[in-house]
């Protein structure tokens, strides 16, 4: 019998509770649109649950367990969920389900009750999507500027290229580029400043320059020091995975159960981090679309995307212009595949991902505030008061 309100009794040993193989994982599944969730009003029901604390509730869940490299997995109501003898997995089926519905804190000050959109801006002269347009600092301040103009909550500064096949880059070249747009940006923007690096010295400058976050596709394991670096800034930090370096990633990637491994890895890596004296409240998880993931991968780990919120932290999901968008529409231009890329964010939202890495800004914001309002029936903010315009298009 799994209780769904708290007094879950812990392993003593957090660290001794992730070192066992995960044998159960539980995916939340008949989501649908949260009622009146901006009210904060949890319905009487126990037909559904709200997850996250966000803007979707749960009606079942999908149990998966694990059999070795296959899996066994049936769909079971709340009820059964929490009425079936789970034996040995007791406390992990308890665990799983609180962690599925606990409000996320706020992330450097913004709430969780919606989907946030965070604008990628690139200032690396290889990047396959600008093309190298961004090279100075100018212009990357200013596409920044843009992105936050048309509705961005989150500026993603990258100046490292971490794109399939790319070479490292130095941290002097790295902070050269990066350094004068986080000083240029600084009192100009109230969108929240993210770092998109793996190395601790760039780290260190951006946090002590207003950085709010840290955003490391190698999970704090590619610089030995990154793990403290990012515990003593303080700051929040996005923990991604990455099968092996940027250059090689793409070469033969295999995973017995890619959602599965990909899961225990940000497990492991949440453990790590709080570890090292990261609270819980400052970490979020991503699966990394694209960084050693076949196209099969990557639409397993976004079909199965509600399963990572059963570690407990927000869900950020990056799959923007990405190649398998290209693979399955055809399109090979990176810069033409917008429409696929607010597919992916439309089905992103719908699986209650908290922030959604994106190029696209404006697109992306208009599908989401439209998509919003089509599944909750209501719309937000001032722009509808009042308003009963003769034409439908006008
Ligand atoms: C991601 C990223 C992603 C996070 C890049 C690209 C490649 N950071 N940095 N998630 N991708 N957190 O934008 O195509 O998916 S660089």
């Amino acid at each position: 019998m799994v209780r769904w309100h708290g007094g879950a009794t812990r392993f003593r040993d957090e660290a001794e509770r992730v070192s066992m193989a995960r044998e159960l994982f539980v995916r939340p599944v008949g989501l649908m649109a949260a009622a009146s969730h901006r009210e904060g009003d949890e319905q009487e029901t126990t037909a559904a649950l709200r997850l996250a604390g966000g803007w979707l509730d749960f009606m079942a869940l999908e149990v998966i367990e694990r059999r070795g490299p296959d899996r066994r997995s049936r769909i079971l109501g709340l009820g059964e969920y929490c009425e079936r003898d789970w034996g040995r997995h007791t406390q992990a089926a308890s665990d799983l389900l609180e962690a599925l519905r606990g409000p996320r804190p706020r992330i450097a000050g913004l709430p969780l009750d919606r989907p946030l959109v965070m604008g990628i801006v690139n200032i690396t002269p290889d990047s396959f999507s600008d093309g190298g347009r961004l090279e100075t600092a100018e212009a990357a301040i200013a596409h920044a500027l843009k992105l936050e103009a048309e509705g961005a909550d989150i500026l993603d500064l990258g100046a490292e290229s971490t794109r399939p096949g790319s070479e490292a880059v130095s941290v002097d070249e790295e902070l050269g580029r990066l350094m004068p747009v986080i000083e240029g940006l600084a009192g100009r923007t109230k969108a929240l400043i993210s770092i998109d690096t793996r190395k601790a010295e760039v780290m260190r400058r951006a946090a002590a320059a207003g950085a709010d976050i840290l955003n490391d596709v190698s999970a704090l394991e590619f610089d030995p020091e990154a793990m403290e670096a990012a515990a003593e800034s303080r700051l929040t930090v996005v923990l991604m995975h990455a099968l092996g370096d940027p250059k090689t990633m793409q070469v033969d990637p295999r995973y017995d159960d890619v959602t599965l491994e990909v899961f225990d890895y940000l497990e492991r890596r949440i453990a790590a981090a709080e570890a090292a004296g990261i609270d819980r409240a400052r970490l979020v998880a991503d699966p990394g679309i694209g960084f050693g993931k076949t196209v099969a991968h990557n639409l397993q780990l976004m079909r199965e995307l509600a399963l990572f919120h059963a570690l407990g932290v927000p869900v950020l999901l990056g799959a923007s212009r990405k190649r398998f968008i290209g693979t399955l529409t055809g399109v090979e231009v990176a810069a033409d595949r917008v429409a696929g890329s607010v597919g992916a964010a439309l089905a992103a939202a719908g699986q209650g991902a908290q922030i959604i890495r994106v190029h696209d800004v404006a697109a992306t914001r208009q599908a989401l505030t439209v998509w919003e309002a089509s599944v909750s029936g209501a719309a937000t903010g001032e722009r509808i008061r009042g308003t009963s315009s003769g034409s439908q298009y006008s």
